[in-house]
């Protein structure tokens, strides 16, 4: 007993001197980020550690106290558990400290649960190990003797998508940066106004609509960078693949991958538009046999019209050959009408293409006409009706 307690004082020691800020400068030690947490983390926190170096530094840096939790995929060693397992711990726990300890790696690939924080306004704090690499099996590959292959990443700005995710993202790139930064980030709670440029302020809005003052209910995103110096030729050629968000249709010509973000009519809006028998008596909206055959598909007009799809001149070719078959001018006056009132594109070309001989017939003089005929005449509404009494 005595001589394994000796065994691991000295290897303690040894773990305690890798785990120190050095000179303040970097590259900054992952050992250090942990212990640090380990400091400022609460009495009962509860963390949870990603699949690779991370639950190496939980391992060895973290204080268990019979208090507070670890959670990891330690039997099973699948990556990317640290942000689901905070989720779970996050919703069954809701007054508890959440600290997710997440791989660069870990994290990439369960990316779209930043957006599940933000949804269910989850407090979970992540601190996320960006060594640019899927280092543990770096490592392996290095123990066991062969060069390191396929393990380099290159990495978004972190940052920039907790905050397009409407997280409060902090970033630490030299030692003497870390402590403040997770006492920055464990102690933000909710409502976070005047925090500067480093939160969306329309995203902080949002949440403040939601947050109750001071009840701990946004997500928190810290990111590290241990290995940052040795990386830095890796990080410059990520730095190219910028996503593009906040915007309508923002599609930048640049090197590299680019993300669009095209804001489309809401579902609701498209639901709105007629379809069918609806569409076709909207005379605004209504084109008749000019709809083609994916329109029809589309809008659920097939078996509403003739097979043949036409063009506009088709129509007016036809509409006019019907306009000349009625037999006299109040005949003509209520053929344009009943066109006006079902496919307005082609009553307009129709009335331009003859506009001389059919100006009279809509206007003046049979519009007399039709008016003393009305009450015989009329087929459907259109304008507004005012009805004058003497009084
Ligand atoms: C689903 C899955 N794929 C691959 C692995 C193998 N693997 C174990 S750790 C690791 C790297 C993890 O990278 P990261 O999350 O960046 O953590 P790091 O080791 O770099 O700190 C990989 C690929 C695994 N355990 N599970
Ligand atoms: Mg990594």
């Amino acid at each position: 007993m005595k001589e394994s307690l000796k065994h691991y004082q000295k290897a303690r020691k040894g773990l305690d001197d890798l785990a120190t800020a050095k000179s303040g400068k970097g590259p900054i030690h992952p050992q250090y980020v942990a212990s640090v947490l380990d400091r400022l983390a609460a009495e009962d926190a509860i963390f949870t550690c990603d699949v690779g170096t991370p639950t190496i530094w939980a391992a060895r840096y973290l204080t268990m106290n019979g208090r507070r939790r670890l959670l990891g995929s330690f039997t099973h060693g699948s990556m990317a558990n640290a942000l689901p397992h905070a989720i779970g711990a996050q919703v069954s726990h809701r007054g508890r400290q959440v600290i997710s300890m997440c791989g660069d790696g870990g994290l990439a690939m369960l990316m779209g649960d930043l957006l599940t924080l933000r949804q269910h306004q989850l407090p979970v704090k992540l601190i996320v190990f960006k060594n640019d690499s899927l280092a543990f099996v770096e490592l392996e590959m290095k123990a066991t003797g062969i060069l390191d292959f396929g393990t380099d990443l290159h990495n978004p700005d972190f940052t920039k998508i907790a905050e397009g995710a409407g997280i409060l993202g902090l970033k630490a790139e030299e030692p003497d940066q870390v402590e403040s930064m997770i006492a920055e980030a464990l102690k933000y709670d909710g409502p976070a106004t005047g925090r500067g440029p480093r939160v969306a302020p329309g995203t902080l809005d949002a949440a403040n609509n939601h947050a109750g003052a001071g009840q701990g209910l946004q997500p928190v995103y810290a990111e590290s960078s241990p290995q940052r110096a040795r990386r830095r030729d890796h990080r410059s050629g990520a730095s190219q693949s910028r996503a593009v968000i906040h915007t309508t249709i923002q599609l930048e010509q640049r090197k590299g991958t680019i993300m669009a973000t095209i804001n489309t009519i809401p579902h609701s809006s498209i639901a709105d538009t007629p379809c069918g028998m609806d569409l076709l008596d909207t005379p605004l909206l209504n084109k008749g046999t000019a709809f083609s055959a994916g329109e029809r598909m589309e809008l659920g007009l097939n078996g509403l019209l003739p097979p043949q799809v036409e063009t506009l001149d088709e129509q007016v070719f036809r509409a006019y050959e019907a306009f000349q078959r009625k037999s006299d001018d109040l005949e003509r006056h209520i053929y344009l009408r009943a066109l006006q009132d079902t496919n307005e594109v082609l009553f307009y070309k129709l009335l331009l293409d003859h506009i001389e001989e059919m100006t009279p017939l809509v206007y003046t003089p049979t519009v007399a006409l039709a008016c003393e005929q009305f009450s015989h005449i009329y087929r459907r509404p259109r304008g507004l009706f005012i009805s004058l009494s003497a009084s």
